[in-house]
């Protein structure tokens, strides 16, 4: 590990710590102004859910493009930690019995497996929910205007026309609907298919950054060309970590695309193709922040370690 690449990891560990505890603190038992009560084994399965695992590396790129406009920092973990909220909902739900069916994450059991379907399904939603009024405090922004603007990105982002339209895709190309037959997809398609499912989430961590900043439109060009190659590439490594990498050190089970008949880059590209195209993508990554200079150099290092993660 070089100097630079433990600089890195040590503010990503900083700012998952720090929403690790900002998500602990915001899901407590006791209710919150507003809410009746908070039922036992709810409460429970939403915090077995976003609790004490994760890289936080959404929450990580909302903090840094933040940064970028020297937005105080407590307001860019809020919305971070909205966003992981939408990103534990995702997981829990892709899991289930009805989508992966997957025993394992992040090197635990499912929530279905260590709860029940019902309550995963409605942790879920809990914590989908849960990721709007977060977003909605006074604490994520004094501005009501800037607060509106996060609610309706992030609802674009996750919704229909992103990673649960993205996830509709996915089930499709499998053949789900289809009598089992998987349908072979064109790169345009994969690429549509991941731009939503996975990139969208990562999009917006970074357009969030900017709507706190309040950043002029060609930085906000600036921050969705990083946000978008970013996002690509992080699916695209996905990709190949299912083809190869150690389902130890990934925290779930391996090997499941092919055998599902996913759409993949890997399977459009080939892998040397798709490492190529990593390559390619954290290029792209980099070039884009050239308007921020050496400030935005934390986050050339995030682009890095998407094409290169292990886990
Ligand atoms: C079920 C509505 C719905 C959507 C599911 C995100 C998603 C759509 C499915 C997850 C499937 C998957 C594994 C996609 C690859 C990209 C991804 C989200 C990987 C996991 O993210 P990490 O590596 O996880 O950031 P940690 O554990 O670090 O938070």
């Amino acid at each position: 590990m070089n100097a630079k690449n433990s600089s890195f990891l040590s503010r990503l560990d900083a700012t998952a710590k720090e929403t690790e505890d900002l998500l602990d603190r915001l899901l407590s038992p006791a209710p919150a102004g507003g809410e009746i009560s908070r039922p036992a084994r709810l409460i429970e399965a939403m915090r077995y859910s976003s609790l004490g695992g994760g890289k936080r590396f959404r929450p990580f790129l909302v903090v840094e493009c933040a940064a970028l406009f020297a937005v105080p920092r407590r307001q860019a973990l809020m919305a971070g930690a909205a966003l992981e909220c939408v990103h534990c909902y995702s997981l829990v739900h892709d899991d289930l019995p009805a989508m992966d069916n997957d025993a394992l994450r992040r090197g635990q059991p499912t929530v279905h497996k260590k709860f029940d379907e019902a309550t995963a399904i409605l942790a879920g939603d809990g914590l989908l929910t849960f990721a709007f009024d977060i977003l909605s405090r006074n604490e994520t922004h004094p501005d009501p205007a800037v607060r509106i603007r996060l609610v309706r990105a992030l609802a674009c982002t996750a919704g229909l026309g992103g990673m649960v339209g993205g996830q509709m895709l996915d089930l499709a190309a499998e053949g789900r609907f289809d009598g089992g037959t998987s349908r072979q997809l064109g790169e345009q398609e994969v690429r549509t298919l991941q731009a939503m499912k996975t990139g969208a989430l990562l999009l917006f961590a970074c357009q969030a950054g900017g709507i706190l900043g309040s950043a002029t439109e060609p930085q906000r060009d600036a921050l969705d060309r990083y946000g978008s190659a970013v996002g690509n590439a992080f699916q695209i490594a996905d990709d190949l970590l299912d083809l190869e990498g150690d389902p130890a050190l990934v925290g779930k089970s391996t090997g499941k695309d092919a055998v599902a008949g996913k759409a993949t880059m890997v399977g459009v590209l080939g892998t040397a193709g798709a490492r190529a195209r990593l390559t390619q993508l954290v290029a792209e990554a980099e070039e884009a922040l050239a308007p921020f200079g050496a400030e935005a150099a934390i986050l050339v290092e995030g682009a890095r370690f998407v094409a290169d993660r292990h886990a």
